[in-house]
C-alpha cells in the first residue's frame, strides 16, 4: 500500500478530529522517521515533546519487551513490582514526596484539579462546593470536558457545553492579575511555565517566582503543568527550575515514557497527595507495570544522556542559528531549550505553507495559530542534525520570500 491508500482509509474509517500532514510514518529511530515510500524525515515535533528520548530508543524498547514478557497489567486491586520503584525513583530525582500515576496528560491534569479541591476543602477549610481554581487565558491542558471548561479556545470548546463550574481565567504572565483574582475561596492556580500550544509563549522573567510567592502568601496551591515543558525539554528537568521554583503540584506525561506508552503522573507533597483515599480516585491502567518499567528507564535515559543539558546547549545553538538566518519573513524567535517558536510576519501568510515546503525538504514541523512554527526535536539531536535542519529552514524561507516577491500577495495555506 502507498501513502494515498492509507490516507483514504483513515479518512473513510477514522473520525476527522485532526488535519494531519499527508505523511504516513512507518518507522522511527532517534530523530528520524521514514514514510511508507521510504523517504526519511527529521522529526522536529517529537509528538509534541513526548519523544524527548528519540524514537524507539533501544533501551526503552528492550525494557518494554522484557517487561511485556513478565507482566503488563495488574490493576491497582493488586500491587506490582514496578510502581513502587518508579514512585521512589521519580521522587528522588525530582525532590517531590509523592507521585500519583495516570495515563494521559489530561488525566494527570484532572487528577491535579481533584487534588486542589480536596486540599481546599479539607486543609484550607473552604465551604462545601465553593472552591475556585484560577487558570490562564490561552492555556492548553487537554481535551476532557472539565479541562475545556477553562479553555479560551473556541475551536476546542464549541459544541461541548455544559461545562464544569469553579474556574476563573486571568491573563498569562501577569502576576498582579493573579493576586487580584484570589478570594478566600481560591484553592489553587494552574499554569503552564511556558504556554506550548498558545505558540511557545515565555512569560516575563521572574513571573514563576512571583507566582510562587503570591500562592504561598495567600495559601493557595501552585500547580505547574509540565506535561510539555518538563523532563528536560526547556533545558532543565522542569521549566520551573529556571526560576528555582518548586510548585505544590506538577503534572507530567508525554516524555515520561519516552513516547512509548501513555504514562502520566501528578507529583507533589504528602500533605496534598495523601488526601486521596482508597476509592476516591483511580484508573485501570494507571500505575501499570509495563508503563512504570518503561517510565523508570525513560527517566534513567534522561539522566544518563544528560538530556536537559543537551536541550539547553543545542537549544541555544538552534535558536541562534535561526536568528542568524535573518529572514525578513520571521517576526520573532522565542522559547527555551529545545522548545522553540518561530513567529512569521503577517506578510508571510499562513505558516502551513512553510511547513509543507519543509516537509518536501525532509523536515517535519507543525504550525500553530496560522503564523507560528514550533521546533521541538528529540533532545538526542546532535549539532550536525541541527545544521541539516537550519540549511533546510533557510532554503524554505528563501523560496517563500522569492515566491512572495513574484506574486506580491501573502501565501495562502493549500
Ligand atoms: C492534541 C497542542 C501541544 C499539553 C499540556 C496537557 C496536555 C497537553 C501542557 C494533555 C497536550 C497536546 C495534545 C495534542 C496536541 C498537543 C499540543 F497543540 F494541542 F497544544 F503539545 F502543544 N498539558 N498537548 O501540552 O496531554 O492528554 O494529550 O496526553 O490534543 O491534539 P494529553
Amino acid at each position: 500500500m502507498q501513502s494515498q491508500d492509507y490516507i483514504r482509509l483513515e479518512d473513510t474509517y477514522n473520525a476527522p478530529n485532526y488535519a494531519p500532514l499527508d505523511i504516513v510514518i512507518e518507522r522511527g529511530e532517534g530523530v528520524w522517521v521514514w514514510d511508507v515510500e521510504g523517504n526519511r524525515y527529521l522529526d522536529c515535533l517529537s509528538a509534541y515533546s513526548a519523544l524527548n528520548q528519540g524514537h524507539c530508543h533501544p533501551r526503552l524498547i528492550r525494557t518494554l519487551t522484557e517487561q511485556a514478557k513478565r507482566v503488563t497489567l495488574t490493576s491497582r486491586a493488586f500491587r506490582n513490582d514496578q510502581l513502587p520503584l518508579l514512585a521512589q525513583e521519580i521522587c528522588e530525582l525530582t525532590g517531590f514526596e509523592m507521585m500519583l500515576p495516570m495515563n494521559s496528560g489530561a488525566e494527570a491534569v484532572e487528577t491535579a484539579l481533584k487534588a486542589i479541591r480536596l486540599w481546599g476543602y479539607q486543609i484550607k477549610g473552604i465551604a462545601e462546593d465553593a472552591a475556585e481554581i484560577i487558570t490562564c487565558a490561552n492555556n492548553f491542558h487537554g481535551r476532557t470536558i472539565t479541562v475545556l471548561s477553562f479553555s479560551t479556545e473556541a475551536s476546542y470548546r464549541d459544541g461541548f457545553a455544559p461545562f464544569t463550574p469553579g474556574f476563573k481565567i486571568i491573563p498569562f504572565g501577569d502576576a498582579a492579575a493573579l493576586e487580584a483574582a484570589i478570594t478566600s475561596n481560591t484553592a489553587g492556580f494552574l499554569v503552564e511555565p511556558i504556554q506550548g500550544e498558545a505558540g511557545v509563549i515565555v512569560p516575563p522573567e521572574g513571573y514563576l517566582a512571583e507566582v510562587r510567592e503570591i500562592c504561598t502568601r495567600h495559601e493557595i496551591l501552585m500547580v505547574a503543568d509540565e506535561i510539555q515543558t518538563g523532563l528536560g525539554r526547556t533545558g532543565q528537568l522542569f521549566a520551573c527550575d529556571w526560576e528555582a521554583v518548586q510548585p505544590d503540584l506538577v503534572t507530567i506525561g508525554k516524555a515520561l515514557s519516552g513516547g512509548v506508552l501513555p504514562v502520566s503522573a501528578v507529583l507533589g507533597s504528602r500533605e496534598v497527595l495523601a488526601l486521596f483515599r482508597a476509592g476516591s480516585h483511580g484508573s485501570t491502567f494507571g500505575g501499570n507495570p509495563l508503563g512504570c518499567a518503561v517510565a523508570r528507564e525513560a527517566l534513567r535515559i534522561l539522566v544518563d544522556e544528560e538530556l536537559s543539558r543537551r536541550a539547553r546547549e543545542l537549544g541555544s545553538y538552534l535558536q541562534e542559528g535561526l536568528q542568524a538566518l535573518e529572514s525578513p519573513l520571521v517576526h520573532e524567535i522565542r522559547g527555551k531549550g529545545l522548545l522553540i517558536g518561530v513567529e512569521l510576519t503577517p506578510e508571510a501568510g499562513h505558516a502551513r505553507h512553510i511547513v509543507e515546503a519543509l516537509q518536501e525538504q525532509g523536515i517535519l514541523v507543525k504550525d500553530t495559530h496560522g503564523s507560528i512554527i514550533r521546533f521541538a526535536p528529540p533532545l538526542v539531536i546532535d549539532k550536525e542534525e541541527i545544521d541539516y535542519l537550519l540549511d533546510r529552514v533557510e532554503a524554505a524561507l528563501r523560496a517563500a520570500k522569492t515566491q512572495l516577491a513574484h506574486t506580491n500577495t501573502p501565501l495562502k495555506a493549500s
